[in-house]
């Protein structure tokens, strides 16, 4: 969608925004490698959520269908098979505290804080 909308704009403006991402892209990569562990995870994490979340509707809140490729793509096989329909529907389900039926970023990071507990946990009984 993102290489679409760039091609159909003019190539001057085309060219300038290709420019701007790639330097934004080398910006934020040179600042992560500044930054300390816990501030390259906190920033992972935000940008993490905001590639799944802009990818339909509201762009700061990932629906089912991104929550799943989230899953997927970023988690593995940690919550089970991100292609279980029924496995995402529960834990979509036990995520949206607020019964939106969205998953917000506070709800996002409590997954990600529970599962960090969980692998501590495991590495400590070892
Ligand atoms: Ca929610």
């Amino acid at each position: 969608m993102y290489e679409t909308l760039i091609t159909s704009l003019s190539p001057s403006v085309s060219h300038s925004l290709r420019t701007l991402t790639f330097y934004f892209a080398l910006s934020f990569f040179l600042h992560l490698v500044t930054m300390s562990g816990i501030q390259q995870a906190m920033s992972l994490l935000i940008a993490s959520f905001h590639k799944y979340s802009g990818k339909e509707g509201d762009k700061f809140t990932l629906s089912k269908i991104e929550l799943k490729e989230l899953l997927e793509a970023e988690l593995g096989e940690m919550l089970g098979k991100a292609s279980d329909k029924s496995a995402v529907d529960r834990i979509f389900k036990d995520l949206d505290s607020n019964k939106d039926n969205t998953v917000d970023f506070k709800e996002y990071v409590t997954l990600v804080s529970c599962l960090t507990v969980m692998c501590n946990d495991f590495f400590i009984k070892k």
